[in-house]
């Protein structure tokens, strides 16, 4: 059956793609060595076109338009970002979560809390920063029912993916929720950063009416240039500060140092969490000495 047929990208691997159409897998497809000229890369979850020859082999020759898109997880097209954090090996990096969930909020995707390891460590004050900044956020542990019938729920009719720091047990979290998937995971070494990584590409596996994504982890994310995330944009991306963003003194005020902010009034007392701000202030730090003194 040669011709054209759309799909969904599942897995890109060493510059093959494989994709999934209403005519079933179609493994080992190249990409149209006109993306190369035009810098466009195609991802897991973009929807395309792929030409498939009468030997079976297919080229994937266009990319349809994207709902959104993230560089870390690389991903289109996603509905929801489960962002994994174990309660401790490895232990907790709330500025990563808040650079990924930020990442999440200003692409339009719903981002929700997996915490892990809850019978290494108590993930309960974890659970309680996100909830109180208004995500949904679950304490799971392996002995317990408790968050994985919710989250399975969640899984339910979108695409999503989990990400998250190397070793926080994504994979294995996934086995336990889709047993049929049977992905390796990892013995957790002293050692945690290059070469520790178990799951080394991205790829998405079918649930129930949708897809769901595993993916490497990573030890650190820098603030990469993300024209969506800016010192203009990254306030909106910390929602639980929206109710305070226009009692503000100045109308562009940086929620820094201003005298009047309420952003860091409503931080300091305690209306909103602490480590969010403090999240907030070093992201919006970072991004001034990376990108320079924005336009005003
Ligand atoms: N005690 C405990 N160990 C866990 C839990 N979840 C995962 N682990 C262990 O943590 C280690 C890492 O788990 P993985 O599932 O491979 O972690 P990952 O997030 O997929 O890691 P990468 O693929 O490298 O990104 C394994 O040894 C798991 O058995 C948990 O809830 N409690
Ligand atoms: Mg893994
Ligand atoms: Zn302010």
């Amino acid at each position: 059956m040669a011709g054209e047929v759309r799909g969904r990208i599942l897995r890109s691997l060493g510059g093959f793609y494989t994709l999934c159409t209403e005519n079933g897998s179609i493994p080992e497809c190249r990409a149209c060595g006109r993306f190369r000229v035009q810098r466009v890369t195609p991802l897991v979850g973009d929807m395309a076109l792929v030409c498939v020859d009468a030997d079976g082999t297919g080229l994937v020759t266009e990319l349809l338009p994207r709902k959104n898109a993230l560089r870390r997880p690389p991903l289109a097209n996603l509905d929801r970002l489960f962002i994994v954090c174990s309660a401790m090996e490895p232990a907790p990096n709330l500025r990563l979560l808040d650079l990924l969930a930020a990442s999440a909020e200003i692409a339009g995707i719903d981002a929700v809390f997996l915490f892990t390891k809850s019978d290494l460590a108590d993930c309960a004050p974890l659970v309680d920063i996100y909830t109180s900044a208004g995500f949904r956020a679950f304490a799971l542990s392996p002995q317990r029912e408790a968050g994985i019938a919710e989250v399975r729920a969640l899984l339910r009719g979108c695409v999503s993916a989990f990400c998250g720091n190397t070793g926080v047990g994504k994979s294995t979290l996934l086995n336990r929720l889709l047993p049929e998937l049977q992905l390796a995971t990892g013995e957790i070494s002293q050692k945690l950063g290059r070469g520790r990584h178990t799951t080394r590409h991205v790829e998405l596996f079918p649930v129930a009416d949708g897809w769901v994504a595993d993916t490497p982890g990573f030890s650190a994310l820098e603030l990469e240039n993300d024209a969506a995330l800016t010192d203009r944009t990254l306030p909106l991306a910390f929602r639980e500060f929206a109710p305070f963003l226009d009692a503000c003194a100045f109308p562009d005020c940086a929620h820094m140092k201003e005298s009047g902010c309420a952003v860091r009034a409503a931080a300091e007392a305690g209306r909103l969490p602490k480590s969010r701000y403090e999240s907030y202030a070093a992201l919006r730090g970072q991004w001034r000495r990376q990108y320079g003194k924005p336009r005003r």
